[in-house]
């Protein structure tokens, strides 16, 4: 693959304002003809050649201003024309043949479940047409849609509806104009016979919007919560954002082949059905949250990507990270803040912290690619999505919205840098922010290194920061970081400061800009309790020396829920890492009785959300736990240490526990809201420990039996599975659940998910065999995601097993994925990412894996572009 770089930037010799674009859709031969308006930039000489983009196409007819075959050169990958005429504009007409029904990468046209569809951010319309597939290129749209009636009855495409009508021999065709001009990767289609659920919205300026969710026939009534979703999507960015839709309608599909969650095509926003489709007996609690999250993250986007989109692809963070950041702040809005927060920094622990501390480390901002799809990474959106968030902790709210206004004026219909991003705060702020600006561009986690000491009325900090050396980084300037906090007494309550020298601090932040900081608050009236990096300002690690008991009050006493969560997750960390080094040592894990009698006290605090308690009683994962002890891991001693703890806990708490067990019970009619959502939340986290005790499988068993949706469902079934692996009972419950899910396939995932799961080394068996399950397809992504990398990603000691034989297996099922999707293979193999801090054996095991795959003939870009960068 060829290497990009980011200071190699040029914008393009030529423009296209326009294209005009007939599609003649039929299974084996589409064709395309796109007629294109061509203008050469001021400044370009006449003689420059003219090279666009294709990837596999076949060229059937090309000519220019009318003319039949100009001077050019085709290629299944370019199209290059040169003696192009003296003036400034022409037009091109391309004609090109497609075979959708052969397309498994699910780029550019392709047909999923008998649905035509496309899909081209970041380069898959060079796969529909040669032209400048890149995102400065900014056209408007005419798109005319021919098909078989009985085929494809609907036919849709991005902007406007403006024509349709019968063609004869049982075709029709429709015709769409997008107004406004869009880059190449926003375009869509979309033909078939689908079934579809209406609505309207009328914006702030009193327009009636046209909203339509198209779903497979039968599944109107599940798109019913997606649907609510947007509606309050559109309301929330005109009141929090005062951004207002723009076109006369607006239509989501919902397809079953979709290589991630959801894409913004302008106006014609296409999904997996997984992220549309709901009801309590299909979805948990958690896919309504998610289904929410998405359908206002690919709505944002209008603005934040549309309207104004990216000049060149280093620029992804700049729709990505801030888009993330609407949606995270939209559901906020929706759902309990404080929960949300704290599931948020749940997310970036898991997924960004692990890639900025391994070998796929890269900027929010990345210098380099191979391959662009390779870096719609946790780093680009979780940790673009802090860096906005940081900006607001640092201008404040109202100085921070405003920027927005600014960016949004100065920038409607521009393809923007991150500079110009900053800019505009620069302008609203009055503030220099070129060291914040090293947030996008220097990779690698912060860490803060601190600590204090109280004598007679000063409060003493020593603060250092460090960011650790990352693939072609290896040495670091010092950050920008906001580090929110809070001093707080023994009576529990803030206590306050007369002074503070040695770093800025304002509005409870502390500006931590320097290498080291010696920060002194004066007048601190007792030794506080520290709160440090509350609502996780900042997205760093901090190492700091808190005792136990201050950790314990913390629990009960932060005003901040995040703090709060923080602390006690804090103890269980300590714990579980305690505990796993004397596992490791040959010893029994022992805990202490304060942790399991807290861990009580949270169940039961009726002054707390039950959605809060359920977090804060959800133990570290595995690969949490793994990741905090950060080398030489023993995947077996990590599950042990946790389902000691877990068991320990929950010994000391079987009366209350069971007692909330029972009172959580819903017994009214099912709601997804948060607040029902956080009731079996918890209650589901309290069976997680009440299976541990003796009776346990009674009581998960009839959890999965009497469950009325499918959260409590899944919690009964994946207890038992997991808790009670090869019993006859589970092995019933198993076989039930498939019996009564065989024909909905978004609900068997979740029942490959269970098994693969499944802890131990058995794991492994019961994956490979239920590839050959009649349900699995390995040209569906869901489905592979679901098994495959469910497995590999949440299953520590089954993939991790020592003998390696998972990592083999794993190997060669990316391979066979890599031949039809390499996108799919190439981010199922970033599993191994962390493979650098296992224990050596286990290492060298995954080293000769990640080997094997470089090694073997017709590995795809995507894949070997993962592999290398892993194995360097
Ligand atoms: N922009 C798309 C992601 C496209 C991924 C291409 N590999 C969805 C989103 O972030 O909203
Ligand atoms: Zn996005």
């Amino acid at each position: 693959g060829q290497l990009f770089r980011l200071e190699d930037y040029r914008p393009s010799d030529y423009l296209i304002p326009q294209i005009h674009l007939t599609f003649r859709l039929a299974r084996d031969t589409t064709t395309v003809v796109a007629d294109l308006t061509v203008e050469r930039r001021a400044g370009t000489e006449a003689c420059a050649p003219l090279v666009l983009d294709g990837d596999g196409l076949k060229l059937k007819r090309i000519e220019l201003d009318g003319y039949g075959n100009p001077a050019h050169e085709a290629t299944s990958g370019k199209l290059v024309l040169t003696n192009l005429p003296e003036a400034r504009s022409f037009r091109l007409l391309i004609e090109t043949e497609l075979d959708p029904d052969r397309n498994k990468a699910l780029m550019g046209l392709y047909r999923s479940n008998g649905v035509y569809c496309t899909q081209c951010e970041p380069e898959g319309f060079r796969r529909i047409t040669y032209f400048l597939d890149r995102p400065d290129i900014l056209s408007v749209y005419h798109v005319r849609i021919e098909a078989a009636k009985a085929e494809a009855p609907l036919l849709l495409s991005n902007g406007n509806p403006v024509a349709g009508g019968e063609l004869g021999d049982g075709w029709h065709f429709a015709e769409w104009h997008d107004p406004h001009p869009k880059p190449s990767y926003l375009f869509a289609l979309v033909a078939g016979d689908l079934g579809c659920l209406r609505d309207s919205f009328t914006t702030m300026s009193g327009r009636t919007v046209e909203l339509a969710i198209h779903v497979e026939h039968g599944k109107e009534k599940l798109a019913a919560y997606a649907m609510d979703a947007l509606k309050r999507s559109m309301k929330w960015d005109e009141d929090a954002f005062g951004r207002e839709y723009d076109l006369d309608v607006f239509n989501i599909v919902a397809v079953s082949d979709f290589n991630m969650g959801a894409m913004e095509n302008k106006g014609l926003n296409i999904f997996n059905d997984k992220y549309v489709l709901a009801d309590e007996a299909t979805a948990t609690d958690t896919d309504f949250a998610n289904i929410e999250a998405i359908i206002a993250h690919e709505y944002f986007h209008n603005w934040t990507g549309n309207r104004i989109t990216c000049r060149d692809w280093f620029q992804l963070c700049l729709k990505e990270g801030l888009t993330v950041f609407r949606d995270h702040e939209f559901s906020a809005d929706q759902r309990s803040r404080g929960v949300k927060r704290i599931a948020e920094v749940r997310t970036l622990r898991a997924l960004q912290f692990p890639e900025d501390q391994g070998p796929l480390a890269h900027p929010v901002r990345p210098r380099r690619y191979r391959e662009i799809n390779n870096f719609y990474t946790a780093t680009v959106y979780e940790k673009g999505s802090e860096v906005v968030r940081m900006l607001r902790t640092i201008l404040g709210a109202e100085t921070f919205r405003s920027g927005m206004e600014l960016y949004f004026e100065r920038h409607d219909g521009q393809a923007c840098t991150i500079e110009d991003f900053l800019k505009v705060f620069e302008d609203a702020s009055g503030r220099d922010l070129s060291q914040f600006g090293l947030w996008y561009n220097q990779s690698g986690t912060p860490n803060l290194t601190i600590k204090a000491s109280y004598e007679a009325g000063t409060l003493t900090l020593d603060i250092e920061q460090s960011v650790p050396p990352t693939p072609s980084e290896s040495r670091k300037r010092a950050m920008h970081i906001p580090l929110a906090f809070g001093l707080i007494g023994s009576d529990g309550k803030e206590t306050g400061f007369t002074a503070a020298e040695g770093a800025t601090v304002e509005n409870g932040v502390i500006h931590v800009r320097k290498r080291s900081h010696k920060l002194r608050f004066h007048g601190v009236p007792e030794r506080p309790v520290l709160s440090l990096n509350r609502g996780f300002s900042a997205p760093v690690t901090l190492a700091i020396e808190q005792r136990p008991e201050d950790l314990a009050f913390l629990v009960g006493h932060d005003s901040d829920p995040f703090g709060r969560w923080q602390a006690f997750n804090t103890l269980l960390t300590d714990a579980l890492i305690a505990g796993y080094r004397l596992l490791l040592g040959g010893k029994e894990a022992n805990y202490q009785k304060d942790i399991a009698k807290l861990a009580g006290r949270i169940a039961t605090d009726a002054t707390l959300e039950p959605a809060y308690r359920a977090l804060a009683l959800t133990l570290p994962s595995e690969a949490d736990i793994a990741r905090d002890i950060g080398r030489d891991i023993d995947p077996d001693a990590v599950l042990a240490a946790r389902s000691t703890l877990s068991a320990f806990i929950a010994a000391a708490n079987r009366e209350p526990f069971g007692k909330l067990y029972e009172e959580l019970e819903d017994r009214g009619p099912f709601r997804p809201d948060a607040a029902s959502a956080g009731r079996r939340a918890l209650r589901n986290v309290v069976l997680g420990y009440l299976a541990r005790l003796e009776g346990g499988a009674d009581i998960a068993e009839r959890h999965y039996r009497t469950a009325t949706n499918m959260t409590d469902l899944i919690a009964g079934l994946g207890t038992l599975a997991h808790e009670h692996a090869g019993s006859p009972r589970t092995d019933a419950a198993l076989a039930d659940f498939a019996a009564r899910h065989a024909t909905m396939p978004l609900a068997m995932d979740k029942w490959f998910q269970i098994q693969s799961t499944t802890p131990g080394t058995k794991a492994l068996e019961t994956v490979r065999a239920l590839m050959r399950h009649p349900a699995f397809h390995i040209d569906n992504p869901n489905r592979v995601r679901a098994l495959l990398g469910t497995f590999s990603t949440g299953n520590q000691t089954g993939f991790h097993r020592a003998d390696g034989t998972a990592y083999a297996f794993f190997a060669d099922a990316l391979l066979e994925i890599d031949g039809g999707n390499p996108q799919l293979s190439a981010r199922l193999a970033t599993a191994f990412r962390s493979w650098r801090s296992l224990e050596p054996a286990r290492q060298e095991k995954a080293r000769q894996a990640l080997v094997s795959i470089a090694g073997a003939n017709s590995v795809s870009v995507d894949l070997r572009d993962i592999v290398e960068r892993s194995l360097a």
